[in-house]
């Protein structure tokens, strides 16, 4: 048993989890994951415990609880887009009743060792509805509080789970002898994620990633959306880079609870040519999914980050060019070279 204060992150096997473990583990503060699935050997012998199991069962959360003092909760686990449209039901449970179990989780944590636990909590661009393409197109970069009218159940969790965090970091707080609250919730909506080191499931901004990694593999790929589509984007390391940056800045210089970040935004086709001109041989069709068409089409062409850049200096190492031709095309290459 240690109660050396620790980090827990749920969902720690998962696209974001296994670049977080990196960085982590690299700091000062032992890490604790919890997942469904085992990590990879590489990620799993850099970690103090490896919980495998689901954050919907309340006996092993209260296990971690007894072993370890967690002062700091990423808490990842979710179902993604996509995978969520085919089972609604269980999405709301994961996200919602998951998220709510870690919310108290970190509540109890925080009391029992009387300073707030700093609650990392993953939003997405999906809590955004547009209404239909000529609004997305009027509209550009969405700011923190419009369209907020998500269309997909993973949207709809996302936003409630938002509004979850700032009712237990508000609640707490009034409720609190010292008026310091125990959990002091944090959250940035991300637009699609590439990594290079892994490629996503269940997403609907999968089809860049998809696009890449099947080049590079030298196997076919069709793409679910039209080449005009457009949301934004941002490469792995800017994306934990901005959660490393948000988790660190002083309470009192965040003027939001949900920020925005963004870094590029471009189209299908745009991502396209950019792995075309790096894979000449590759073969990238267009099959268009309406399911999967609508979902992105709500989905804002672009973000307005500012107060992410102002607040806890956001500011991307990688913009499109940069992003393909510095990080995700030689990483993937050497990867399956
Ligand atoms: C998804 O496509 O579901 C995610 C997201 C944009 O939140 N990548």
């Amino acid at each position: 048993m240690s109660r050396t204060s620790s980090i827990l992150i749920t969902g720690a096997s998962g696209e974001i989890g296994h670049s977080l473990i990196e960085r982590l583990a690299a700091g000062p503060q032992p890490v604790i994951t919890l997942d469904l699935n085992a990590l990879a050997p590489e990620h799993g012998k850099k970690v103090r415990k490896e919980f495998i199991g689901s954050i919907l069962d309340n006996s092993l959360l209260e296990r971690i609880h007894a072993e370890y003092e967690i002062d700091r909760v990423y808490h990842l686990a979710a179902l993604l887009s996509t995978r969520s449209e085919f089972s609604p039901a269980l999405a709301h449970k994961v996200n919602v009743e998951g998220t709510l179990n870690l919310l108290e989780f970190a509540q109890k944590a925080g009391e029992s060792h009387g300073r707030p636990v700093v609650f990392f909590y993953p939003s997405s661009i999906a809590a955004y509805g547009l209404a239909d393409a000529e609004t997305k197109l009027a509209v550009g970069k969405v700011r923190e509080d419009d369209h907020l009218h998500p269309t997909t159940m993973y949207g709809a969790n996302k936003l409630y789970c938002e509004h979850l965090g700032r009712y237990y970091g508000r609640h707490y707080k009034q409720l609190s002898a010292n008026s310091l609250g125990k959990i002091d919730f944090r959250c940035i909506r991300f637009p699609g994620l590439i990594s290079a080191i892994t490629a996503p499931s269940g997403g609907t901004s999968d089809f860049a990633p998809e696009m890449i990694h099947t080049a590079a593999k030298g196997e076919p790929y069709a793409c679910f959306v039209r080449p005009d589509t457009r949301i934004p984007f941002m490469a792995m390391p800017d994306a934990v880079t901005a959660i490393q940056h948000l988790m660190d800045a002083p309470q009192a210089q965040l003027q939001r609870v949900v920020y925005n970040i963004g870094a590029f935004a471009p189209s299908a086709e745009e991502v396209r040519a950019v792995v075309m001109r790096a894979f000449p041989g590759a073969t990238i069709t267009w099959e268009i999914d309406a399911k999967r068409q609508g979902i992105v089409d709500s989905w804002p062409a672009d973000v307005d980050d500012s107060a992410a850049r102002h607040d806890w200096g956001h500011a991307p190492r990688y913009g499109f060019d940069a992003a393909f031709g510095e990080y995700l095309i030689p990483t993937i290459r050497n990867r399956y070279a």
